[in-house]
């Protein structure tokens, strides 16, 4: 059943070195890559693959996409770090351009998709002091069972899976978990009156593309708006056209109270994130009081404005639509007796695999890897599909073969 993951030894030198010297946080695929263009990247044996996790959603605009590489070198050659002790030419440009792009009175910059979490979780506490009249330190911020929001030890206190929290405690208060998907269950917590938030993907992505009911996300908002909370979307994975629309949210007309975007805000080149939300919210953090060395960077600014021009310019959203349909419906239709599942919405989709041998997502990995394609298996048994979004459908007709050839290695 376990494939055969002979790499060559050029490949493998590569690996043992990061063995040696690296971390060992991860456990990648065996696959170094050199060289990415669009859906495709080329390992250094120069063998061609289909990226279909893109960076966990970070490289929406596909690999060195030409106008985001030449907004990043030309500002590159031009001022790349101010620091947020002086003003800079390019920050109130793309703050206006990114606040006009989603409908919010201002964008608060950072780098890392966590600490955009960090900062909307800083934001709905002062704002329930402040506005909100919950009494200091107790503030309360509703979250999901099987959320991934990152990895600081603040955002990992709610966490609920043990490999993201075992012995990295003590941990944050002021924190509930409640169920996803679950209105009743929100309803409830909602009547705890010192709620200042409520923090969700609107798909969860790690936990497996797990999409809610229809309408969750609708009655959820509404439900916040009632008792006088904020909605704070994590779109750090599921926004820029992922699913098929701008936002997950406008897929049911959601717009949050505090909007977090990270990844694909840069095209995959450096770490750009963003938290959007009203005046109200937005401002009652003041001068100093919160900040980062590289948060609304020239280089970012430049390379942020790109990004989202371009997934207007090539329509991502509607193409994510299309072909992510496309996908689903193929593999429901090919029938495979080992998938149980197909979900998930625009290019944001996922299997889930049933078999006897526990590391048989592994192993399927493994050999659409050796057939050209990579994607990695997500909490076991699942196993997350996320190319670009400027996938075509002849390329995708091409992946489709691979995934559908390499699904003989269940059989066996
Ligand atoms: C890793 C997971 C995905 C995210 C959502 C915030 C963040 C992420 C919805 C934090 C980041 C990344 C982290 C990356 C792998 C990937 C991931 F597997 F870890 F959980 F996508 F599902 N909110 N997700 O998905 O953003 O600080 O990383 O920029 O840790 O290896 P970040």
């Amino acid at each position: 059943m376990h494939s055969n993951t002979s790499v060559s030894d050029h490949t493998q030198s590569y690996i043992d070195r990061e063995e040696r010297y690296g971390a060992h946080n991860y456990h990648p695929l065996p696959v170094v890559l050199k060289k990415g263009e669009g859906v495709f990247m080329w390992d250094v044996d120069d063998k061609r693959y289909f990226d279909f996790l893109s960076g966990y959603s970070a490289v929406n605009q596909g690999h060195a996409h030409p106008k985001i590489v030449a907004a990043l070198v030309q500002q590159a050659s031009q001022l790349t770090l101010t620091s947020r002790a002086f003003h800079n030419n390019l920050l109130g440009e793309y703050e206006a351009y990114i606040c006009n792009y989603f409908g919010y009175d201002k964008v608060l910059p950072m780098n890392t998709g966590v600490e955009a979490v960090e900062t909307a979780l800083k934001l709905a506490r002062r704002w329930g002091y402040e506005l909100k009249q919950v009494p200091n330190n107790e503030a309360v911020i509703l979250v999901c069972e099987h959320n991934f929001h990152g990895r600081t030890l603040n955002v990992i206190s709610f966490s609920t899976d043990s490999s993201s929290t075992h012995h990295f405690g003590p941990f944050m208060s002021g924190y509930q978990v409640i169920p996803y998907n679950d209105i009743p269950a929100l309803a409830q917590a909602l009547q705890h009156p010192n709620v200042v938030g409520f923090l969700v993907e609107p798909i969860q992505g790690e936990a497996g593309v797990v999409v809610p009911d229809e309408g969750y996300l609708a009655q959820a908002a509404a439900l916040c708006k009632e008792h006088k909370v904020l909605f704070i979307a994590d779109e750090i994975q599921t926004g820029l056209c992922r699913t098929g629309a701008l936002l997950a949210c406008d897929h049911e007309q959601v717009k949050p109270d505090v909007l977090i975007l990270g990844k694909a805000l840069s095209g995959g080149t450096i770490p750009v994130s963003a938290v959007l939300c009203n005046d109200d919210i937005m401002l009652t953090i003041k001068p100093g009081e919160h900040g980062s060395t590289y948060g609304g960077n020239p280089l970012a600014c430049a390379v942020a404005i790109a990004s989202l021009e371009v997934l207007k310019e090539e329509n991502m959203a509607e193409n994510a639509a299309e072909l992510g349909a496309y996908f689903r419906n193929e593999l429901i239709a090919f029938q495979h007796p080992n998938i149980v599942l197909v979900r998930g919405k625009g290019l944001l989709n996922a299997i889930q695999i049933q078999h006897a041998h526990p590391d048989a997502a592994w192993d399927l990995c493994i050999t659409m890897m050796q057939h050209g394609l990579l994607a990695k298996p997500t909490h076991g048994d699942k196993i997350r599909f996320a190319p670009p979004l400027c996938i075509t459908k002849v390329q995708m007709d091409e992946a489709l073969a691979i995934i559908k050839k390499s699904l003989a290695c269940l059989e066996n």
